[in-house]
């Protein structure tokens, strides 16, 4: 192992937007140093293809349009991306590429980061793209990890980063329990402004890791484990920049002087805030959200399971209980391996060898752990005053105790550094960094999610966790699956951990997630989010009537987007220039994330 550490202090919050609360600081510390003690390469390597130019502009040109742009936003807003490229960490993420890269490096790069100020800049940047036919890909804060990061589709798209200074949460409103936030606001950033303003009454839904873009993550149709964790469902009105320049308001926000905007999503006529959600249709600039109200109480709880089989018959018993709100938060219902694995440990720590760790190792490692051996832990949390909360609790226990060998765990025999205490916090809208340390898993260790839907029946779960298995085991990847139960799906993740400056690893755990999303196809099931590389096999298995939705989302997007600047491909969605010129990434693609050019450039069409 190396140990090259980068030893500087993790930046606050106080510091820069995307920093951690002071009172995680000592987290950030630590979590900081596990991760630099497996890192086996240097955090910055020297680039091997230059300055990443877009398909379809000379680099002369592309340099004077830079220059131009420079003028209207300021020297210091337009950064070209000549530097080493630095992985850092997801503290200290870079913003022009995937620090968790599953293909090269250097395949999905931006050739220059942008810094908007206002919706006023977004405008600007919009009209240039246009005028230059420039590739340019919007990041909130760039923390979509697992999913491609702050990496562009289109290798040498020009980076739109909003959220170094679009970072104001515009109000909080603590009658209606809503927001108006700018999407360079985390998860963090909220939940501390609503503390500091003793809105105690108030509650922010937060995912796994707190660093990200509410709006971001939003958009992204991202989940939270409160009741609220359905993000998308709980935001109201969107100020939308489209690929033409324009900027519209969604919902109430389209009526001037309007003070409905955060309270009633859908305004008059169609509903058009889904076409903004994991597409690449327009650039969200400001979104509003509703915030949960304190239940006035709240107890977590921890049931574990012993056998891989007790997976069907739970997801059964989960079903009814989930739909009648008896159980009330997105849970998780996860493979005991990650409960080892956020130990934070390296996977040489309990095994040597090659292939998937075996099953008896993971055993004796949990027998040995507060919460014992076991297959499946279900992380969940009753909400509300003692007596309304044991009225559940009490029918949740008789349930889950059907299966034979559960036991629910005590918290009060829990150190305070277990995990539960982790998700005891994430339930209760607390944004943490515990999440991370099952990356440590791999030197340099990165993640991609394999993410279907099924309803939440036991039939669907045990399909696709035996479909998971097989995969993983042919591959030779350790499986760390997780349940997230919604109100009636529930979203599958499978996290595949790899050493992302391992070629060889990479590729494996590409085809894996190529052949598990076919396999999934196969039977029915759909990925409701997946990383850039994956977008275009993705989208394609939404094939319904001779691809029938897609060609609606072409017409959409040639449409809003004429000269195909905003983000092409993302999403699946490639607009017509680069159509037919082999910029769709699967199963014999090669190894490649470029097209052969792009349809020249004629009449700017704006
Ligand atoms: C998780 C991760 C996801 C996601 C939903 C939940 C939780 C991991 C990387 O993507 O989409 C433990």
């Amino acid at each position: 192992m190396s140990s090259r550490h980068d030893l500087s202090p993790t930046p606050t919050l106080s510091q820069s937007h995307s920093g951690i609360p002071e009172r995680l600081l000592a987290k950030a510390t630590k979590a900081k140093s596990l991760v630099y003690e497996t890192r086996t390469t240097p955090n910055s390597v020297p680039r091997q293809r230059g300055i990443a130019i877009p398909q379809g502009i000379s680099q002369h040109r592309f340099f004077e349009a830079l220059d131009e742009l420079r003028e209207e936003l300021g020297t210091q807003h337009v950064e070209l991306n000549d530097k080493e490229l630095r992985s850092g960490w997801y503290m200290e993420h870079p913003n022009t590429h995937d620090m968790m890269n599953i293909v090269e490096q250097e395949e999905l790069v931006a050739s220059a980061v942008v810094y908007p100020a206002c919706t006023e800049d977004v405008v600007k940047i919009v009209r240039w793209a246009n005028k230059y036919r420039i590739p340019i890909f919007p990041i909130s804060m760039g923390r979509n990890l697992g999913y491609g990061g702050a990496a562009p589709r289109v290798r040498g798209s020009v980076t739109v980063d909003l959220g170094r200074r679009m970072n104001k949460i515009l109000n909080i409103d603590p009658d209606d329990h809503t927001c108006l936030i700018e999407p360079g606001v985390s998860f963090y950033a909220l939940f501390e402004e609503v503390q500091k303003k003793g809105y105690t009454h108030i509650w922010v839904d937060v995912p796994d890791l707190g660093g990200g873009s509410i709006v971001g993550n939003t958009v992204d149709r991202g989940v939270g484990y409160t009741p609220y964790g359905d993000h998308w469902a709980c935001h109201s009105g969107l100020e939308v920049v489209l690929p033409t320049g324009e900027v519209i308001r969604t919902g109430m926000g389209a009526l001037p002087g309007n003070n409905t905007w955060q309270t009633f999503p859908y305004g008059f006529g169609p509903y058009s805030d889904g076409i903004f959600s994991q597409s690449n249709f327009g650039i969200v600039t400001k979104m509003g959200m509703t915030l949960m109200p304190n239940p006035g109480g709240y107890e977590s709880f921890m049931y574990t399971f012993q056998k891989e089989e007790n997976l069907a018959p739970l997801i059964e018993i989960i079903r009814p209980l989930r739909i009648t709100n008896i159980l009330e938060n997105v849970a998780q219902l996860r493979h005991c391996l990650q409960t080892l694995a956020v130990r934070g440990l390296p996977r040489t720590t309990y095994f040597g060898g090659h292939g998937p760790i075996p099953q008896s190792i993971i055993h004796e490692e949990l027998e040995k752990m507060p919460i014992g051996d076991c297959t499946w832990v279900y992380y969940g949390m009753s909400y509300g005053p003692t007596h309304i909360r044991k009225y559940k609790l009490d029918i949740i226990d008789k349930e889950f105790k059907k299966i034979a060998g559960a036991r629910k765990i005590d918290p009060t025999t829990l150190p305070k550094d277990e995990y539960f205490w982790s998700r005891d916090r994430i339930a209760a809208g607390i944004p943490d960094l515990e999440e991370l340390l099952w990356v440590n898993w791999m030197p340099n260790g990165s993640h991609v999610a394999f993410s279907p839907v099924s309803p939440i029946k036991g039939k669907d779960a045990e399909r696709l966790y035996e479909l998971a298995k097989k995969r993983h085991a042919e591959a030779g990847i350790d499986l760390m699956p997780a349940f997230c139960v919604g109100l009636r799906e529930m979203h599958l993740i499978v996290e595949i951990v790899f050493d992302s400056k391992d070629a060889e690893m990479r590729k494996k755990a590409e085809i894996c997630l190529r052949d598990m999303i076919d396999d999934a196809a196969a039977l029915g099931y759909g990925e409701y989010r997946t990383h850039l590389v994956l977008m275009d096999q993705v989208a394609a298995t939404y094939s319904w009537n001779d691809n029938a939705l897609m060609k609606f989302n072409e017409r959409l997007k040639d449409s809003l987007d004429p000269n195909g600047i905003l983000a092409p491909g993302r999403c699946g969605i490639w607009p017509e220039r680069y159509r037919g010129h082999g910029w769709e990434m699967g199963k014999g693609s090669g190894a490649g994330s470029e097209g052969i050019g792009v349809m020249p450039a004629g009449e700017t069409r704006l």
